[in-house]
């Protein structure tokens, strides 16, 4: 047996950031343990990262390029797989432009830079990403707003936290990874949570508000209005640092208690008892969770939850809500060249006019690319790429999606398994794990970090998709380095050191100074918290906040109600699976089989549905099977349900993509999208619920 190295590292099962310690032997990853010294993780680990060997080393994980013939999947070599697409995608630019290939991501896995630097050079706007209703959204819409992205100062010691619509602790979300928040709270905070399901957080809460799911932006002008009335809002930051404060504090008034408890069904008493602590105690930190950004309120709750954090003076102070100082690297937009997208070609970008913020952003809504496919309108998409995605799954109305990947002339998906959005692929690009990649992993950036994820192996033919990009590129003709490490060294060049320098050391993080507004004032038009937006004035929007009541409610669609009684709240993490990821990991599918829905135990008794059976649930746009666990916790109004779920097992073509698929229900006609970044309503929908006639859905067997 050989000897054993450790190799220090960061894991990327979820948006990543954990620091590890992998244990090589024999050329094979035997264990995973977290590292100590990371200044993220600081030596925890979560079941996805600990499951990681089982990932890697999984029996079903295609390990080599692959095409599908009339015969079916067959291997073929990384030269004829790329030479495939490069000759596909040269002549889709012939005879359509570029515009006429959508290449495409799914939530944040820090090889953006490289995915957009080659759709940038190729010369498509159209790049696809989960950007338009998770935390991108939330990015654009502070921007425009405060100029940059506030984040949660756990180190700097909050006295009040809120944890809105967040659940870090099981999610480890692109904000903070749990174990920072506990560390804060643990430290004595008031806590007040906001979420419409009585998780951890929320029995452990000082308040905890039961809203209606959906409701966020509503909720938000309450406690604006609150503060208002009462005077509690900070006066010296408002006078010198917001435009607008006049106009928003006349919009807030349209949303006095009594409204806002209708349309949230939380209790006056408790708003004002929430929007006081709040604002009298400091510092307090808000962290916000992407059910907030998943209705078409997406921009505007946004919006308002910035107007919170200042009116309460909570922007960039120790403990509240700051910009991080990023480290001295390469910004994405430099490596990825967006200025080299012509004018022109932006122009053409789908929906570019009308969802202004996404295009802002660089991105395309996936109605935009299902509608381009469908009905070629405004002119058709033909190719796709698709790395690190299945939107079969995970994109709102999944029956649409997958009408239009299987429509597309020509498709090719990059990722480590055979999915139901692979099944529809012509080429199949097996990417390496986080274990197979030398990269400045900059998910962090936005927190001040970025990471040396080293490479600890090599498997099959596998490649990383930052070296994906760049040989595919090298065939269309694109400028790229010559290896994977040599586009790191210029990442890295801001910082002074190279790749082989930074793997020594680790991880690099940017100076913080707080109260940077004092000299530079915030990066908008005017230099302060645009609670007015010019930048939306501009754009012919109300430059004001507001909550729009959701497109399929029992108050907008009482007729739709009828039939479809209950809110189905659609995205219930669990921590052991990432999406629609890991079914098919041992460790992981073990502590959950089935997909689960939560039903109160009135409602459930009023079906005639006992925990544990399989259930129908069923909305305007189709009928899926879940199992049923009663939970009282959740408002017996609201069904709340998992997302993600098909079935490795299932070996046939589609894996099941159809029988639990929850976003078979969920609604993404225009009518329900946030108009300025295009979210879709993937967390709320009417449905309706009874029990199954087929009780024999399950499939696993450990
Ligand atoms: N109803 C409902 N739907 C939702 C949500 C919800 O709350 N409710 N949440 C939404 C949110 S927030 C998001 S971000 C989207 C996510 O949507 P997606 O990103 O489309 O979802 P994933 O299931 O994570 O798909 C990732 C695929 O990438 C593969 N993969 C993992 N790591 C890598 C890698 O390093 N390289 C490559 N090439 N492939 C990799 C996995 O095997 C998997 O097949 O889902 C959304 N869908
Ligand atoms: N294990 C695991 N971790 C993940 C993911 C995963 O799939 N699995 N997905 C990752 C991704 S891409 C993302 S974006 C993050 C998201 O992570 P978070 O931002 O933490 O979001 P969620 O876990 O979706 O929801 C957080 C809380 O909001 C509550 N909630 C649901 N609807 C509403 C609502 O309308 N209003 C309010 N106020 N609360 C609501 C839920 O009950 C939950 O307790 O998680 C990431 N981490
Ligand atoms: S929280 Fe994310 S980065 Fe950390 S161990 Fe789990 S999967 Fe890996
Ligand atoms: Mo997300």
């Amino acid at each position: 047996m050989g000897q054993e190295q450790q190799i220090r590292t960061a894991c990327r099962n979820c948006h990543g950031g954990c620091g590890v310690i992998a244990h090589v032997r024999d050329g094979k990853v035997v264990k995973v343990e977290g590292d100590p010294a990371s200044p993220i993780s600081h030596g925890t680990l979560c079941s996805k990262g600990l499951a990681v060997t089982q990932l890697a080393y999984h029996p079903d994980r295609i390990l080599y390029p692959m095409k599908k013939t009339g015969k079916g999947w067959g291997r073929i070599s990384w030269e004829e797989a790329l030479e495939t697409i490069a000759a596909k995608f040269r002549e889709v630019i012939e005879t359509n432009g570029p515009e006429s290939i959508v290449i495409g991501q799914g939530t944040g896995r820090d090889y953006e830079s490289h995915l957009y630097r080659f759709a940038n050079l190729l010369g498509t706007p159209n790049v696809l990403t989960a950007g338009h209703m998770c935390y991108i959204s939330r990015i654009g819409a502070t921007l425009v707003t405060c100029g940059n992205l506030p984040v949660t100062d756990w180190h700097g010691d909050p006295r009040c936290i809120v944890m809105w619509a967040c659940n870090p602790q099981w999610t480890n979300p692109d904000e903070h990874k749990g174990v920072e928040f506990w560390q804060a709270y643990k430290k004595g905070a008031k806590l007040i949570v906001i979420d419409p399901r009585k998780g951890f957080l929320a029995k452990k809460a000082d308040l905890w508000l039961q809203l209606r799911p959906g409701t966020d932006g509503a909720l938000a002008m309450g406690f604006l209005n609150v503060i208002i009335e009462e005077d509690l809002y900070d006066k010296e930051f408002v006078d010198r640092y917001v435009h607008g404060w006049e106009a928003f504090a006349e919009r807030v008034k349209q949303y006095p208690l009594d409204k806002v408890e209708a349309i949230t069904w939380v209790k006056q008493d408790l708003i004002r008892r929430a929007a006081r602590m709040y604002a009298r105690i400091k510092p307090a930190a808000l962290q916000w969770g992407v059910p907030t950004e998943q209705t078409l309120n997406c921009t505007d709750c946004t919006r308002t939850l910035v107007g919170l954090m200042a009116a309460a003076g909570n922007l960039d102070i120790p403990g509240g809500n700051i910009f991080s100082v990023p480290p001295k690297v390469r910004t994405v937009s430099e490596f990825s060249r967006h200025k080299d997208l012509s004018a022109e070609q932006r122009s053409k970008r789908l929906g570019g006019d009308q969802y202004k913020l996404a295009s802002r952003v660089a991105l395309i809504s996936p109605k935009a690319a299902w509608d381009a496919i469908l009905t070629e309108k405004p002119y058709p998409l033909k190719a796709g790429l698709l790395c690190g995605t299945n939107p079969v799954i995970t994109r709102a109305n999944a029956r649409e999606a997958y009408a239009a990947l299987k429509k597309l002339e020509f498709l090719a998906v990059i990722d480590f398994f055979m999915t139901p959005t692979a099944d529809l692929a012509d080429i199949f690009l097996p990417a390496g794990t986080w274990l197979e990649q030398n990269h400045v992993a900059d998910n962090w950036k936005r927190h001040g970090f970025v990471l040396a994820r080293q490479k600890a192996v090599e498997i099959g033919e596998c490649w990383q998709d930052h070296k994906i990009f760049m040989e595919l590129g090298k065939k269309m003709s694109q400028p790229w380095w010559d290896t994977v490490e040599d586009a790191l060294d210029y990442l890295l060049e801001p910082s002074g050191l190279t790749w082989e320098e930074f793997k020594q050391v680790g991880h690099l993080k940017g100076e913080m100074t707080y109260h940077k507004y004092r000299q530079k004032g915030f990066s908008t038009p005017t230099g302060k918290v645009e609670l007015y937006s010019t930048v939306l004035e501009k754009w012919g929007h109300d430059p004001l906040p507001k909550y729009t009541e959701m497109p399929e409610s029992p108050v907008s669609t009482p007729e739709i109600a009828e039939q479809f009684p209950y809110i189905l709240n659609a995205g219930l993490r669990t921590p052991t699976f990432f999406h629609s990821a890991n079914r098919m990991i041992p460790w992981l599918r073990e502590i959950r089989p089935d997909p689960i829905v939560e039903i109160h135990p009135q409602t459930a008794e009023k079906h005639g549905i006992e925990s544990g059976q399989w259930v129908d649930i069923s909305s305007p746009r189709g009928c899926v099977k879940l199992r049923a666990k009663l939970n009282a916790g959740i408002d017996p109004r609201v069904i709340v349900a998992e997302h993600g779920w098909w079935y490795p097992e299932i070996k046939e073509e589609g894996h099941g993509w159809d029988i639990s698929n929850i976003n078979i229900l969920t609604d993404n006609s225009p009518q329900s999208l946030d108009p300025l970044m295009a979210a879709t309503n993937l967390r709320v929908c009417l449905c309706s619920i009874s029990p199954s006639e087929n009780q024999e859905v399950s499939t696993w067997q450990s």
